[in-house]
């Protein structure tokens, strides 16, 4: 079962429908139909289940972080209490709270897949602009041989995917990425690629240099490369892309400024750092 019909949902839906009966639910209940163009232009009508039957052997959650909670509300009466859930949301917000909260395990995963949902009157539901890696672990690490299945699940349906033992670590990095990008191009109302503009170099300089000291601080390892190369790698990689923020701001949604800069700031007051460049562009970010 997937819960959440926004483009990741439904990516994963249309992938897992190929070998799997996949119940898909949207904020208006259940998808029966999605046509979805594939990353090499294939094109597929796939149907899908109802919710009745037999219980899920997974739920994946793929709503926006602010709307986890109460997309699982309502599932808690029909579904066992053991059943494993799949969070699949930007920024360290939901998953540490359902991992206290959910007495099943509860898989945690991160991905690079980029996929939207065009405007309307396209006759796709969803696009796979760009195939990715998808990673997928526990908080404690004590799930591993259930995240290898889901992740071979996964593999056997076209997703490159990878079990991993430090998912905290990787959840984290992808948060240091999101965290510059998506507030900037949601204030500025810019694609990612501006953000290699010189006009932004300072900004960028003071933001990553807070985010590196704060994650130093929480302990998770700097990538390779060093935490400027990464932001700036992803910015170069992605951009002709419209943020997730940014896409969210135009739609007049709500974005998920608190789950992506709110564990950061939380962590510079666990840490006593003053990380004023992030609590300026908190400020600035539309939430
Ligand atoms: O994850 C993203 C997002 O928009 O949420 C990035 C990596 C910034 C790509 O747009």
């Amino acid at each position: 079962m997937i819960v959440g019909a926004g483009a990741l949902g439904r990516l994963f839906a249309a992938r897992l429908a190929s070998r799997h009966t996949v119940t898909l639910i949207g904020r208006s209940g259940p998808v029966h139909r999605l046509s979805w163009q594939g990353s090499g232009g294939a094109y597929q009508q796939l149907e899908f289940g109802t919710t009745d039957g037999a219980p899920p052997d997974i739920v994946m959650i793929a709503t926006k972080s602010y709307d986890v909670l109460a997309a699982l509300e309502p599932l808690t009466e029909r579904i066992p209490a053991t059943t494993p859930l799949l969070l699949i949301q930007n920024g360290f917000h939901a998953q540490p709270r359902l991992h206290d909260l959910w007495p099943g395990p509860v898989l945690c995963a991160t991905t690079t897949e980029a996929a939207y949902r065009p405007a309307p009157p396209s006759e796709f539901d969803v696009v796979h602009a760009a195939t990715g890696h998808t990673w997928i672990g526990d908080l404690a690490g004590c799930h591993l041989p259930l995240s290898a299945r889901v992740a071979d699940a996964l593999v056997a349906t076209g997703i490159t995917a990878t079990a991993c033992a430090d998912i905290r670590q990787r959840l984290w990095q992808k948060l240091a990425i999101n965290a510059v990008i998506n507030p900037l191009t949601a204030r500025d109302r810019v694609l990612n690629g501006a953000l290699l503009a010189p006009a932004y170099d300072s900004e960028i300089a003071s933001l990553v240099g807070e985010i590196a000291d704060l994650m130093a601080a929480e302990s998770i390892a700097p990538p390779e490369s060093g935490w400027r190369a990464l932001v700036d790698g992803v910015i170069d990689a992605t951009a002709n892309n419209r943020s997730s923020m940014l896409q969210d701001r135009l739609a007049g949604r709500r974005t998920e400024r608190d789950a992506i800069l709110g564990p950061l700031l939380d962590a510079a007051k666990r840490h006593h750092l003053k990380a004023p460049a992030l609590r300026t562009l908190l400020h600035q970010t539309p939430d």
